[in-house]
């Protein structure tokens, strides 16, 4: 049976879900949904939403009225991460966390880690530097911004420096969100701002076959 995936390409949420069922080569369903962004880019910008996200019967499924949210076999998910959890301890234990407790949890922490504290300083800069129309957007909140991206990103390196992937040597679910983060950094930034384990760390991950469901610029680099 096929899951059923809301959500929208340019979402880096909604795309952890899509290298997920990469991975696990699951057969899957896209519904395009967003009320901030269309097939032609941000609401801010004028542009039309996907929609769906504020239909009641998406509001049943996921109050928050964000994607992404999977339905598999009856059972409804949303929280990016939750999905990433689940579809690995359901489907592919052994290739997502060798169904060892301690890289289970170790990716477990990247991806909360993942959330608070890269998420937020990347949103802000992708939203001040291409999002929103040229008018709205500060330079000085997009530095501030990116300032703290980069001392985020030196505790991965510092990571990185110690193992081979993000949880342990093995790669793990936890480098689905990461594969994320390191290719927008790439795009945004350069992969010349990349430190050496990071740039290591990218070309492995970006060498799987399954990063061509992220891969496109476009999926990125929005707005
Ligand atoms: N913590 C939630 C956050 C969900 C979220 O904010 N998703 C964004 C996309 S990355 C969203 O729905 N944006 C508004 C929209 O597209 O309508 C998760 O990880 O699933």
């Amino acid at each position: 049976m096929s899951i059923k995936i809301w959500g929208r390409p340019t979402s880096a949420r909604t795309q952890k879900v899509l290298l997920t069922m990469a991975e696990l080569g699951l057969p899957h369903e896209l519904v395009l949904a967003s009320g901030t962004m269309g097939a032609q880019g941000h609401v801010a910008k004028g542009n039309q939403a996907f929609g769906v996200v504020d239909t009641p019967e998406y509001r049943a499924m996921n109050p928050n009225g964000t994607v992404p949210t999977i339905l598999d076999d009856g059972f409804v998910l949303w929280e990016s991460n939750a999905i990433l959890q689940y579809l690995a301890m359901k489907y592919d234990p052994d290739g997502f966390y060798g169904s060892n407790t301690e890289r289970f949890a170790s990716a477990s922490r990247w991806i909360m880690w993942e959330n608070n504290e890269l998420i937020p300083p990347m949103h802000t800069l992708v939203k001040h530097t291409i999002r929103l129309p040229e008018e709205q957007r500060e330079p000085q909140v997009a530095e501030t911004a990116r300032a703290a991206l980069t001392r985020a990103w030196d505790i991965v390196e510092d990571q990185l420096s110690r193992t081979e992937h993000i949880a342990d040597d093995s790669w793990s679910y936890g480098d689905i969100p990461m594969t994320i983060r390191v290719h927008r950094w790439a795009l945004l930034a350069g992969q010349d701002a990349l430190s050496p384990n990071l740039a290591r760390y990218y070309g492995q991950v970006s060498a799987r076959p399954s990063f061509d469901a992220v891969r496109d610029p476009a999926m990125h680099l929005a707005g």
